[in-house]
């Protein structure tokens, strides 16, 4: 695995994909898609796909930070999710628990940092005090950040940025003319992850080709590559082939930038 890491690697076959290390996506997306689809098609229950899909979470983030990414955001809730079936809802606040009991370890032992950006305090006590638990045993890994998209909208993340700045404009900090887009940016819930804060690479599985209110602002230049298998279908070569048609791209930045 992972060949193109060796020094001096070459391809064994023609069709091996051999990636360029120095053009590694800082920041790759996933949208988890496909779930409850993977369950359906093999007549288990929905929450039997979001198991599964936990451990692809698992090891696709070993995969990522082995690859030398800096941030793997993974959209695990949505602010919309709350309106699914109640059982289901509830079954998915025990994940952030599930995950802080079985993974931190193998975290700090890889030297990843957990950080959650979301609505939190509209979740449940204990899924909050496992979010919190897992960012603070992490605190001091310096490798890749595992972000977590959890209870999270992005046109309500945009919405209490302007709530936010306006509050500044009408105390009298700022002036209207004042506003930059790095300014709005300093205001979004990415902003922690500094020159990380915006997508290099949204995946996308399950065939699903939208966006569906995830990081709408920071998405500006990202490249987009939809896939169909499923997530918990989802693997360590597959995230490779993501990154290989990433690198295969040609990113312009609206002519403003030139990688
Ligand atoms: C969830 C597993 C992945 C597939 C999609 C749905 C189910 C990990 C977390 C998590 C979140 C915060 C945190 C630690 C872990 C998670 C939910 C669902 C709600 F600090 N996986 N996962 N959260 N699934």
């Amino acid at each position: 695995m992972f060949s193109w890491l060796k020094k001096d690697a070459v391809p064994s076959s023609p069709d091996e994909l051999v990636l360029d290390p120095n053009n590694i996506p800082a920041h790759i997306a996933i949208i988890m898609d496909g779930n409850g689809r993977w369950a359906q098609k093999r007549h288990l229950p929905r929450v039997a796909g979001h198991k599964q899909g936990m451990d692809t979470v698992k090891t696709i983030t070993i995969a990522a930070s082995d690859l030398g990414v800096k941030v793997l955001t993974l959209y695990a809730f949505s602010t919309e999710n709350w309106k699914r079936p109640e059982d289901e809802v509830n079954y998915l606040m025990k994940f952030p628990v599930d995950f802080f009991d079985t993974f931190v370890p193998d975290l700090i032992k890889n030297n990843v940092r957990v950080n959650v950006m979301g609505y939190l305090d509209q979740l449940p006590k204990q899924t909050q005090k496992a979010v919190y638990d897992a960012m603070a045993d992490t605190k001091d890994c310096t490798g890749m950040v595992l972000n977590f998209a959890l209870n999270y909208g992005s046109r309500a993340e945009i919405t209490t940025a302007m709530t936010d700045i306006a509050k500044e404009v009408a105390a009298g900090q700022l002036k209207p003319d004042d506003i930059t887009d790095d300014m709005i940016s300093q205001h979004l819930m990415t902003a922690s992850l500094g020159e990380y804060a915006d997508p290099d690479l949204i995946i996308r599985t399950s065939g699903e080709e939208r966006i569906s209110n995830f990081l709408l602002w920071q998405m500006a230049y990202s490249e987009f590559v939809f896939m169909t298998p499923h997530w918990p279908e989802f693997t360590p070569e597959l995230l490779q082939e993501a990154v290989y048609t990433y690198q295969h791209r040609k990113r312009r930045f609206g002519g403003l930038k030139n990688k």
